[in-house]
């Protein structure tokens, strides 16, 4: 067969394959519709095999977000291991955590922004803005990076001594405390020794210090025992 006809008999494929372009993340989806709504997208961090369920804030701050992590009603158990957290976990309509393999998938080869939403119970909310973030490979331990800090929203920057940290469940501990942070504070995060934000943990209502430091915790807006009504953990390229 001449090379010709051989192009002209595989063209049809090379069409399709340069016009499909599956949504990455929310920030794809808003750029083929921008006016659809906040909601649960499909998106594809790796590729056509990798489809999840994503949930994407349009409205935020300008919108894009792909959110990896929310708590809203306690209705989802946080407290799980690391195989859970690597894959990802819950309804992407209500509680879940989107999983560590897609959060690198997405933030490995451009740079990404990050938003941290909160709500106490009675009705103050806050905001924190990072000008980057990015999660390295399993290899590495899923280790953190975000910086760029902007106190625009109010919330005050619980995450700066995160950065730099590897992920921590029951199963696996990579803190520096002694212990295992994520059994000591019942919740899986970026732990140091321990934490000054426990997005993870313990969903329970408001103000409570029978147990320290175990809710859903964003110590520079309410301390170490105020649990939050809402919390929400979204990414989008930076521009
Ligand atoms: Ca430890």
């Amino acid at each position: 067969m001449k090379l010709s006809s051989l192009l002209f008999l595989l063209a049809p494929l090379l069409i399709s394959c340069s016009v499909i372009k599956l949504p990455a993340d929310c920030n794809d989806v808003y750029n083929e519709d921008k006016t659809r709504p906040s909601g649960v997208y499909i998106i594809y961090p790796s590729g056509t095999t990798s489809a999840i369920q994503a949930y994407c804030d349009m409205v935020s701050e300008g919108g894009r977000w792909t959110v990896f992590q929310r708590r809203m009603d306690g209705s989802v158990n946080f407290y799980r291991n690391w195989a859970e957290y690597k894959r990802g976990f819950g309804n992407a309509a209500g509680e879940y955590w989107l999983g560590l393999d897609n959060i690198h998938e997405l933030t490995r080869n451009q740079n990404y922004e990050l938003m941290v939403d909160m709500e106490d119970f009675e009705g103050n909310k806050k905001f924190a803005l990072y000008s980057s973030f990015k999660v390295d490979a399993e290899c590495d331990g899923y280790l953190l990076h975000v910086s760029g800090f902007n106190n625009k929203g109010g919330a005050g920057d619980s995450l700066a001594i995160h950065n730099g940290q590897k992920f921590t469940t029951f199963d696996k501990d990579q803190d520096h405390w002694s212990d295992n942070c994520a059994k000591m504070f019942l919740g899986a995060f970026w732990y140091d020794t321990c934490h000054s934000a426990n997005p993870n943990g313990v969903y329970r209502r408001g103000a409570d210090g029978t147990l320290h430091a175990i809710g859903v915790e964003w110590y520079y807006f309410k301390g170490y025992d105020y649990s939050l009504k809402s919390f929400s953990m979204k990414i989008r390229p930076a521009k």
